[in-house]
This record gives structure tokens, C-alpha cells and sequence, in this order.
């Protein structure tokens, strides 16, 4: 039975199903009854593999085909009426057209199938950032993920009331076809429509296609953004607090920043990481002329391998109840998940992702194809199981901005932190920047590409709006949080990590945090802009290895602080190459003369 009067949801509900033709259509209300009915109905299917339930209490693991393990980005659409809208680098189609291929796709497709009507919140409901949306799916795997990952249920309804909007999504199954994969968005009709697909980045609309792409668009005609940011709280051992954002590409580390736990000698001096979001910050100015951020998830989406007791506790644990794991290995001794990087032994008996008995013999850790769990598996897990969540998560106001942080995977150029001039030169700094892809998207892995402030697929229109939508918020900001950017991932000339990263990062959040104080600890400044002095960087009681028996020391910090002139020189080239030939017209001034200095400070 509809749980709305409201005459547009109802609408948008008859619509989908004429054109998509379900045998039945289910309401979900988020009553624990009717998610756990919804449970076992996906356990008697196969859709979903009931884990140890002593081990893992209400865990389950689930298996997507093989053709649909990460997002698509040449398959998703922004369908904007004037192609220039959607901008350069996104793809785009005309609504109509994308309408009528859709449309033609999703006919008739839920024949035989259950579609549900799933409402949701993004941010928290009745609060002034929260934004509503209407999801129809005819996958329960869908459900129970949107469960996890956002606020769903009646209370939903409720709140968007008789006439209030919402965002529309559509997502259909159909046959899992790539060939006819489409992730579709209408940012002028605030309409998602995903077919053919039913892996989580392009299916739980409530996450990139809500959130970051539609919200992007709305936020800039409304004044706010939308931003693929983390957040998270430092608590000094005076007690008081600072809260930071930080912008990393899809699989570069945002969770375990997020979560991280700091060394042993700073948590003994009273030091604690409270953890507000992992992948999604809504942004608004407030009327103290700071900028005050929320996350709008409910949950974490998190990339399996590689998380383990040590990288990152807080991710582990967040993920012992209450979890979906996706495309990760089934252990058969005990009905328990592995992945890659999970424990140093190889569990002797375990079922790939793929469903197929998995021989750890043949593994080598260069060779993904006998990788046990997909690189892009994933674990959905509800925020509030994480030991550092934030008592702020779910404030209706948000939490203020001090810094703001980019970063990207880069093996050499980029310093390990530095701090911009300005607003605008941080802008600048974002809007430049570059790191390798990773598994989350298909494709290759590993090559550089520009990824402006980790956006690039996420923004719901084009680029240089974008740049010209964070130089306007800076002029109503009257006390900007300050920019900085970082690079975990320098490497040396054989290739290994220069700095430790993980927790230890903590030493590097203390410098901008100090950065931030009214009173600021003293830096260098450099062609590219503000750099720590070395010794303003704590590396005491750090024990890491560079390579073979080298330990990582003073001489290292000043090398990974190094500023080289000559290779800005070729950057600044690259980005002008970028910002003329990809870019192009709509970049505002402002940016371009950031650039001008670049390459003026670089000849000096
Ligand atoms: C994610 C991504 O899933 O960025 O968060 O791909
Ligand atoms: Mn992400």
C-alpha cells in the first residue's frame, strides 16, 4: 500500500511501473520487520550468502556478476539540454535522447520482479541540510545497501509531506548487460535513472548520483557545495576541537584518514580522531562566516583489501555487524569473509568472489587475477558501528570547517603537505590536481590523470562552473577554512613508499592544524606555497623502514618536503595544457592568474 499522499511521488511510482512492468510494488517503511523478511527472502534466492552469525551477527556477503564490479564512467551520462552545460569532461546526452534509450531498455523489465519504493534521506531528516529522494529498484541487494547507506522510511515521507520535492531515481536491473549500461542523470529534472547495472557505486543512488552529482548542481544554484570530502574532528589534548575535510580520488585512503588512529605518544598526550563522514561533505556557509559541513551518509562503502587491525581498526570493526560484503572471499572453515591484506596468513579454504573454490597456493600479490577478493570488493557498514564515530554525526548544523585538504597518489612533485597562499590559490590547487586511478572505476589502474578536487566524475556540470561555483563561495566566506594539499604516496627510485602514511599521518594533521591557529606556526614559502619547516614536523618514536634497512629519518621528511622548481616548471606547462585544451573557457580569472604565478615563481 502507498505510504504518501503526495501526488508527485505517487505519480512518479505509477509511471515507473507501467514502463517497467513489476508484478508487485512493496513500500519500504525501514521497520526492522520488513528489512529482516527482506534478509531471508535474499538468503533463500542466493542473492545474498548468510555469514557466521556469532562471528559476524546480521553480516551477509553477496556476489555481483563478474561484468559489474566498479563504476562505469564512460557509461554515465550527464543529460543536460545544452551539451556545453554538462561541460568537457563529463559524457553527456540529450535528455530526450537518454530518456527514450532508457525507457526502451527498462520496458517491461521488472516483469516477473518485486519493485520497491524506497524512501530517503540524505543528511538528517527535518534538518535544514537534509535533502529527500525517491528510489524504485528491483533489487532487494539495493534495499538493504540504501538501508545501510542512507535514512530511510516512513519518517522520510513524512518530512517531504503532501507537495514537498524529492529526487527521483530509477534503477532496473534488466539483465546486468554491459552493453546497455547506463547511468543516467537529469540534473534539470533532479531525475537518476541507473540500468543494467547492480554494483553499489552506480546503483545506490543515494551516493554519487545524488549526492555528488545532482547535489553538486544544486549546491551551485543554491549557494552551497557538495564535495567528495571526508571529515573529521581532532581533539587536542586541551580538549578543544578542530574539524577538517579532505578530498582524496575514489580508493586513495579518505576512510583510513577518517578513522585513523594517531601514534601511541600522541594519544598518551590526549589526542583523538573523531570520524564524521568517509566519502560525501555538504558544505554550507554559516552565519558566523564559517563554512559548516555534514556528512549525508549513514553508513560507509568502503574498499575491502588492504583494510586490516593495523591500516585501519576503526574500519574493521565498524564492519563486525550489520555489514553487506561485497565481491570479497568466502572463508568455508567458519562462514567468515577474507580479503587481501585482511591477515598475513592465507585462509586455507576460501571461495573466490567469483564463486569458485580459490587455491592460495597460486596467489602472488602482483598478480590480481589470483586475488581471492575483487580490488574494488567492498564492505557497506552502518556508521554508527565505527568506535571513533563523532558525537557530532548526526548534528543538524554540521560541524565547522578549519582546514580543507586535497591530496591524490602521486609518485614524485607533489611535497607531503603544503599550504596554499589564499582561498583562491587553494581553489588553484584543487583544481590542478592529478593522482593514478584506482579499481574503483573500470579501466586501467595506475595512470595519472587530473582529477580536479577528486570530482571529476562527480560533478554534475561543467568543470569551469565548478571552479568559478569555489571562487564565489570564497567571497561570502568572511573566515575561510585555510587550503592545503597532500601526497601520501611519494616514492623512491625503486619504488617504495617514502612515508609511512596511515596513522602517522597524524603528524602531518598537527601542522595544519597549527597552520590554523590564530597564532600559526611558522613555514617556508615556497614557489608553490607554504611548506613545514622539518623540524616542525613531530617524526619522533616513528619506526618505518624506507627500504631495506633504511629508516625513514630526518634527511627523508626534508626530501619528501622538497619543493623542486624545475619540475613545477613542467606541472605548471601540464596544467595550463589542461586548463586550455580540457577545460577551456569557463575557467574564471581568478584561477588563471594563480597559474601566472606558478610559472613566474618557478623561473625565479
Ligand atoms: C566510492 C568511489 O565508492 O569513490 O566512494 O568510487
Ligand atoms: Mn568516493
Amino acid at each position: 500500500m502507498a505510504l504518501t499522499k503526495n501526488r508527485k511521488i505517487l505519480e512518479f511510482v505509477e509511471e515507473s511501473a507501467e514502463l517497467a512492468q513489476p508484478d508487485k510494488i512493496v513500500w519500504i517503511d525501514g521497520s526492522e520487520a520488513q528489512i529482516n523478511a527482506l534478509k531471508k527472502e535474499a538468503v533463500k534466492s542466493g542473492e545474498l550468502i548468510k555469514l557466521n552469525q556469532t562471528l559476524l551477527p546480521d553480516c551477509y556477503l553477496h556476489r555481483t556478476k563478474v561484468n559489474d564490479v566498479a563504476r562505469v564512467e564512460d557509461r554515465t551520462f550527464i543529460c543536460t539540454k545544452n551539451k556545453e552545460d554538462a561541460g568537457p569532461i563529463n559524457y553527456w546526452m540529450d535528455p530526450n535522447e537518454a530518456y527514450e534509450l532508457c525507457n526502451e531498455i527498462a520496458r517491461g523489465s521488472m516483469k516477473g520482479r518485486t519493485m520497491y519504493v524506497i524512501p530517503y534521506s540524505m543528511g538528517v531528516v527535518g534538518s535544514s541540510f537534509a535533502k529527500y529522494g525517491i528510489e524504485v529498484t528491483d533489487s532487494i541487494y539495493v534495499v538493504l545497501n540504501m538501508n545501510i547507506m542512507t535514512r530511510v522510511g516512513k519518517d522520510v515521507l513524512t518530512e517531504i509531506g503532501k507537495e514537498g520535492d524529492f529526487i527521483k531515481g530509477f534503477h532496473a536491473k534488466c539483465d546486468v548487460d554491459a552493453d546497455k549500461r547506463y547511468i543516467m542523470h537529469f540534473p534539470e529534472d533532479n531525475t537518476i535513472i541507473s540500468v543494467n547495472s547492480a554494483y553499489g557505486g552506480n546503483v545506490l543512488l543515494g551516493k554519487k548520483c545524488f549526492a555528488l552529482r545532482i547535489a553538486s548542481y544544486l549546491g551551485k544554484n543554491e549557494g552551497w557545495m557538495a564535495e567528495h570530502m571526508l571529515i573529521l574532528g581532532v581533539t587536542f589534548p586541551d580538549k578543544t576541537k578542530k574539524y577538517v575535510a579532505a578530498a582524496f580520488p575514489s580508493a586513495c585512503g579518505k576512510t583510513n584518514l577518517a578513522m585513523l588512529i594517531p601514534p601511541k605518544h600522541y594519544k598518551e598526550a590526549g589526542y583523538e580522531i573523531e570520524t564524521v563522514g568517509d566519502d560525501i561533505a555538504w558544505i554550507r556557509v554559516g552565519e558566523d562566516g564559517r563554512l559548516w559541513a555534514v556528512n549525508p551518509e549513514n553508513g560507509f562503502f568502503g574498499v575491502a583489501p588492504g583494510t586490516n587491525e593495523h591500516s585501519n581498526y576503526n574500519a574493521l570493526q565498524s564492519t563486525k555487524r550489520g555489514t553487506i560484503f561485497t565481491n570479497v572471499a568466502l572463508n568455508t572453515d567458519d562462514m567468515t569473509v577474507w580479503w587481501e591484506g585482511l591477515s598475513k596468513e592465507l585462509p586455507e579454504h576460501c571461495i573466490d568472489w567469483t564463486g569458485k573454490p580459490w587455491n592460495p597456493a597460486k596467489f602472488d600479490k602482483k598478480d590480481k587475477s589470483t586475488c581471492s577478493a575483487h580490488p574494488n570488493s567492498r564492505f557497506t557498514a552502518p556508521a554508527e558501528n565505527c568506535p571513533c564515530i563523532s558525537p557530532e554525526f548526526n548534528s543538524k548544523t554540521g560541524v565547522p570547517l578549519s582546514a580543507i585538504i586535497f591530496g591524490g597518489r602521486r609518485a614524485s612533485t607533489t611535497p607531503l603537505v603544503y599550504q596554499s597562499r589564499d582561498w583562491n590559490h587553494g581553489v588553484f590547487i584543487g583544481s590542478a590536481m592529478s593522482s593514478e586511478t584506482t579499481a574503483a572505476a573500470t579501466g586501467a589502474t595506475g595512470v595519472l590523470r587530473h582529477d580536479p578536487m577528486a570530482m571529476k566524475p562527480f560533478t554534475g556540470y561543467h568543470m569551469g562552473d565548478y571552479f568559478a561555483h569555489w571562487v564565489e563561495m570564497g567571497k561570502k566566506v568572511k573566515n575561510p577554512p585555510k587550503i592545503f594539499n597532500v601526497n601520501w604516496f611519494r616514492t623512491d627510485e625503486k619504488g617504495n613508499f617514502m612515508w609511512p602514511g596511515f596513522g602517522d599521518n597524524m603528524r602531518v594533521l598537527e601542522w595544519i592544524l597549527k597552520r590554523c591557529d590564530e597564532n600559526p606556526i611558522d613555514a617556508v614559502e615556497t614557489a608553490i606555497g607554504y611548506v613545514p619547516n622539518p623540524e616542525d614536523i613531530d617524526i619522533s618514536e616513528l619506526d618505518y623502514e624506507i627500504c631495506k634497512g633504511k629508516k625513514f629519518d630526518k634527511a627523508a621528511l626534508a626530501e619528501i618536503l622538497t619543493v623542486d622548481k624545475e619540475k613545477w616548471a613542467k606541472e605548471a606547462e601540464e596544467i595550463e595544457g589542461y586548463y586550455n585544451g580540457t577545460i577551456g573557457s569557463r575557467i574564471p580569472q581568478e584561477l588563471w592568474d594563480c597559474l601566472e604565478t606558478l610559472k613566474k615563481n618557478c623561473k625565479k
